[in-house]
């Protein structure tokens, strides 16, 4: 993420860098088995004897052929049958069976139930959710349902009843998906209940307020593992440098205070974070998660101590942040996120070197998605800027890490190509392209976007005129993916953003005439 470190930082930067150069991409989505185990242990709740996906197939087909039993033994009524969702071995030998139940097949709602049977085949009680005896006078309904509505028995309050189920999707109010499910009285048409099925959690982040998150509803409470995205989840390493640590897990879904004194804060952040990288590659670039293969990567929070950094590893597929210097200014702001997942992006792609002119495209690649997803989330507290980590004040002075405009402003980095360019350190060379991108999606000379000052000048003097951000985002991404190799360099960064545009947008469009001209305007002729 960032040159303006000690010499050990630095260090560990340029091992990390590598790994996201020649890391081998496993694809693997969820944690280690390490992780369950860990996980369940430290909880007490351990799930030794059904830990394994196998040993939970066979436990929940054993338990299948065991429900006539099981439904007798609780003096269930004929027409009620069982349906085992979830079989649990804890510590102690105890087997814990979650049934959901039909009646005369219809499904039940609200009528799961929890069986715990000892080690010894001794029952240790059952908990249901609901002590009603299932029963209605008919299974044919008076009213005529809805093409889409499904026919269930409703038990989730007071007397049983025949009841319609209809699911209606939408958007909440904050842009979150929506499935609405609705109970209706089949016999009287009556509204009976009705539920959001997409869960969202309450996060106080750090950097970006209070934000939407999107959680999932665990054994006991709820976790930060998120099922809209392909089951991202985020993890606490407790200050550990390896692992996955802990998944962190909340009881009533509201996560953080809003600073690095709570430990959910760093958590809420990086979930966000991730969620809108996700959202941002999905909705703008067409692409399905960072490999582009729907798969989840996860994310790592309190890595260390007073590490300074936050870094993408392509051999994990994860992300990992640090707590900061003090231990309670975590590296978690949205444009640090997305640019650190964007390098898997990179190695997903064109794999840019992580050295020389190629190095420098890398990481701006970073800083343009990075900032694009900032842009992206559209978050009142942390607004689009062309500016790299302003929110985490990683300076002490309240600086910006980097900025596209006018890139020498952080006083290393290069506004415009020399044939020395790349021999600087890639979160330097990278300026050159930083800058293209801003002249492309602003223009330059002087304004103000968002309330920040900027002026960016051009090599020679020209004037450039902006064609908007998500244009500029398009071509630079279908060139990383489609034109960019990893030995591509600042001549062939023109050449392939040149052919994106051209493929985008036309051999005669105001866009490829923008393109040459933004990189004119940086000196790559
Ligand atoms: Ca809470
Ligand atoms: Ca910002
Ligand atoms: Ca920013
Ligand atoms: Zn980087």
């Amino acid at each position: 993420m960032t040159p303006h470190m000690n010499t050990r930082r630095a260090a560990a930067l340029t091992a990390v860098a590598a790994m996201v150069v020649v890391g081998v991409q496993t694809g693997t989505a969820t944690a280690g088995t390490g992780t369950g185990d860990s996980t369940a242990s430290s909880s007490g709740a351990t799930t030794l004897g059904v830990n394994t996906a196998t040993q939970r197939t066979t436990a929940l087909r054993t338990a299948q052929s065991d429900t006539p039993a099981a439904a007798e033994a609780l003096g269930l009524g004929g027409q009620e049958k069982l349906i085992v969702r979830d079989v649990i071995k804890d510590a102690h030998g105890t087997v814990h069976t979650r049934y959901e139940r039909t009646y005369a097949g219809l499904p039940v709602l609200g009528g799961d139930l929890v069986t715990h049977t000892a080690a010894d085949g001794r029952s240790k009680g059952v908990d249901k959710a609901t002590d009603a005896r299932i029963s209605v006078p008919s299974t044919q309904p008076k009213l005529k349902a809805a093409a889409s509505a499904r026919k269930v028995v409703w038990a989730g309050d007071g007397k049983p009843a025949l009841a319609f189920e209809t699911v209606r999707e939408g958007v909440q109010k904050d842009g979150t998906p929506s499935r609405l499910h609705i109970i209706t009285d089949a016999t009287t048409g009556k509204k009976l209940h009705s539920f959001e099925a997409i869960e969202t959690g309450t996060g106080n982040s750090q950097y970006s307020g209070q934000v939407t998150l999107s959680t999932t509803k665990g054994g006991s409470g709820f976790e930060l593992t998120d099922g809209d995205r392909g089951g991202h989840k985020t993890y606490d390493l407790g200050q550990g440098q390896t692992g996955t640590g802990d998944l962190v897990t909340d009881a009533d879904d509201t996560w953080g205070d809003g600073t690095g004194g709570d430990r959910q804060t760093a958590a809420v952040d990086a979930h966000y974070g991730a969620a809108t990288t996700w959202d941002f590659y999905k909705n703008e670039l067409g692409r399905d998660g960072i490999a582009g293969n729907g798969k989840a990567a996860y994310s790592r929070v309190h890595f260390g101590t007073g590490y300074v950094n936050a870094f993408w590893d392509d051999s994990c597929f994860c992300m990992t942040y640090g707590d900061g210097a003090d231990d309670k200014s975590a590296l978690t702001a949205i444009d640090v996120a997305g640019h650190e997942m964007s390098h898997g992006l990179t190695a997903a792609t064109a794999n840019l070197d992580y050295s020389g002119e190629s190095g420098g495209l890398n990481e701006a690649t970073s800083d343009i998605f990075g900032t694009s997803v900032e842009f992206f989330a559209d978050n009142t507290t942390d607004p689009g800027d062309y500016l790299i980590g302003e929110k985490i004040d990683i300076n002490g002075d309240g600086t910006p890490l980097r900025y596209m405009d006018k890139p020498s402003k952080d006083g290393g980095s290069a506004d415009y190509w020399d044939a020395g360019v790349g021999d600087l350190d890639v979160h330097y060379s990278s300026g050159v392209a930083n800058h293209f991108f801003y002249l492309l999606a602003e223009g330059s000379g002087a304004k103000t976007i968002g309330g920040v000052d900027y002026d960016s000048p051009t090599s020679d003097g020209s004037t450039v005129t902006g064609i908007g951000r998500q244009k500029a985002y398009q071509i630079w991404y279908k060139a990383l993916s489609v034109y960019m190799t990893s030995s591509t360099d600042y001549a062939g960064a023109r050449d392939a953003t040149e052919k994106a545009a051209t493929d985008l947008f036309g051999a005669d469009s105001a866009e490829l005439a923008a393109v040459g001209a933004a990189w004119n305007g940086v000196n790559v002729k």
